[in-house]
This record gives C-alpha cells, structure tokens and sequence, in this order.
C-alpha cells in the first residue's frame, strides 16, 4: 500500500469514497460514479492526475511533489446549483484560513490566491439526464508543496510549503478540507452560503479587467446572489458579468 492511499484511508474512514493512485481526471471518475448512484457528498481522490482540467479548456498541473485532488459529488436541486462554486471557495478559503495561510485572497469567481499567486483552483462540472438535473461535480486541486515544472505556471503557482514555515501533511489537509465540506454543505441552497461567500470575496472595490465574452475594465461593484459580479464600466454602465476571468489593476 502506498503512503498516499494509507493516508486518505486513515482520514476518509466512514466515508463514501473511492481513491486511485494515477488517473487522468477525478472528474470523469466522480462523473461514472455519479451516474452509478453515488451517494451526496461522495469523493474520488487522485495521488495524480495525467490530465487534471481547469475551467474553459485549461490544464491543471500536479504541484511537484504533493497535492491534493479531489471532486466532491453532489444530488442537489436546479436552485441551488449556482451556489456550487460558491461552497468550493469556501471550503478552500476556511481550509486555508484554518492553517493560518497569510495573505489569503478569494478573487472572483472562485481563485485562491496567497498574495497574487494561485495555490487553489476549483471547478464545477453539471450532469444531466435530457433537462433534469442529475448531479454537480465539485473539483479541487490544492497545491501543498511546490517544485512547479511546468513553465506557465513557475511564475503564478505558489503552495502551502511556500507560505507556511511548517507546511502540514498531505493527511492533515485533506482532513481539514473534509472538515471544512461537512461544515459548509448543509448550507447549500441558503442564504447563509452566498453571504459567507461574498464576506470572503476580495475583489469588490477593486478596479478589474474583465476577460468574459467581453474585454472591458471598470470597478467591480458588487455581486449578485446567483454568483455573477456586477463591474460599473468606464463608461458609467453597471455591467454583470456571469463567467469568465477578472485580472486585478492598481487604482
Ligand atoms: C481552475 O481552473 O483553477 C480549476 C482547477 C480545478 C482542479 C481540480 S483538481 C481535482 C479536479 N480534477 C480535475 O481534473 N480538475 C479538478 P482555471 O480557473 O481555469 O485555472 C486554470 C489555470 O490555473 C491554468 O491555465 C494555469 O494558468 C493555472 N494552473 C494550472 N495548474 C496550476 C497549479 N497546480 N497551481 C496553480 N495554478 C495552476
């Protein structure tokens, strides 16, 4: 038995899971186990994954030596999917916070950065069956120590060993962020969710550059409820921006 595999069964006992060594995405497996019946809150953890996936199109890289990757399988209703990233930025941002990761930053829609380097990234994927809703997948990749090899990320990658003088076990963040899912998931579809995310946001009073279908820079003013964030454009338009990337400028 590998030390990966030891550790995800001393902190996931009594929990649904499965675990796979080397895999190319535990999006696809959470996605065959989702279709198979997988209970609500359900995780399929990777030691690596060969073709770990951001949003729009994006690779995710494996952190050199260690990180986690996990998805989180979700039975939810059509209403409270929105909130989905939402419960991802948290359960990332309160595992950070809970490990006393200086310099934390939640940036819309959904980045962990320390300072202005990424250490976290999630994503949401939806299954359906025709119109009905069968299930959402909640990806998270956490960066534990670095060693980053692949050169677009050397510069914007940063991980917990980075920023910790003591970095913790690949067992202790796994527990913490588990800790964290059971913490947040009953607020899935509440009010209290996209207030506790909103709380966190840093992005709100900043002047952003807007990467959606349009290019555009303004003030990111607030958000909506369902998650989108509303920029006042240079022009003077308030613009609500659903998906897509904001880059932060100095004012
Ligand atoms: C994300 O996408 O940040 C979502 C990443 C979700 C990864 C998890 S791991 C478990 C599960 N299984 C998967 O296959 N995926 C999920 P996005 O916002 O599109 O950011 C992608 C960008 O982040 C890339 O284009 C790189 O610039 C950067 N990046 C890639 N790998 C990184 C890493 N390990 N650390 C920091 N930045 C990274």
């Amino acid at each position: 038995m590998t030390p990966a595999r030891l550790l995800v069964e001393e902190r996931l006992a009594g929990r649904s899971y499965r675990f796979f060594e080397t895999i190319p995405s535990t999006m696809d497996a959470a996605r065959e186990w989702l279709a198979d019946e997988a209970p609500n809150g359900a995780i399929v953890i990777a030691g690596t994954q060969t073709a770990g996936r951001g949003r729009l199109g994006r690779q995710w890289h494996n952190a050199g030596r260690s990180a986690l990757a996990l998805s989180v399988i979700l039975t939810l209703s059509a209403e409270a999917l929105h909130q989905v990233p939402m419960l991802g930025g948290l359960v990332v941002y309160d595992t950070l916070h809970h490990l006393k990761v200086p310099g934390l930053v939640l940036k819309w829609p959904n980045d962990i950065l320390v300072g202005t380097r990424k250490i976290s990234g999630v994503l949401v994927e939806t299954a359906w069956d025709g119109s009905r809703l069968t299930g959402a997948i909640l990806g998270i990749g956490l960066n534990i120590s670095g060693g980053f090899n692949s050169p677009d990320i050397v510069e914007t990658a940063i991980s917990l060993a980075d920023v910790l003088e003591t970095a913790p076990d690949y067992g202790a963040v796994l527990s913490t962020l588990v800790g964290r899912l059971d913490d947040w998931l009953p607020a899935l579809g509440t009010p209290q969710m996209y207030h506790a995310w909103r709380g966190r946001l840093n992005t709100i009073g900043l002047r952003v550059r807007v990467e959606s279908s349009a290019v555009f820079e303004g003030i990111a003013e607030d958000t909506t409820e369902s998650g989108a964030l509303l920029v006042r454009a240079d022009d003077g338009q308030l613009r609500t921006v659903l998906a897509g990337d904001v880059r932060l400028r100095s004012v």
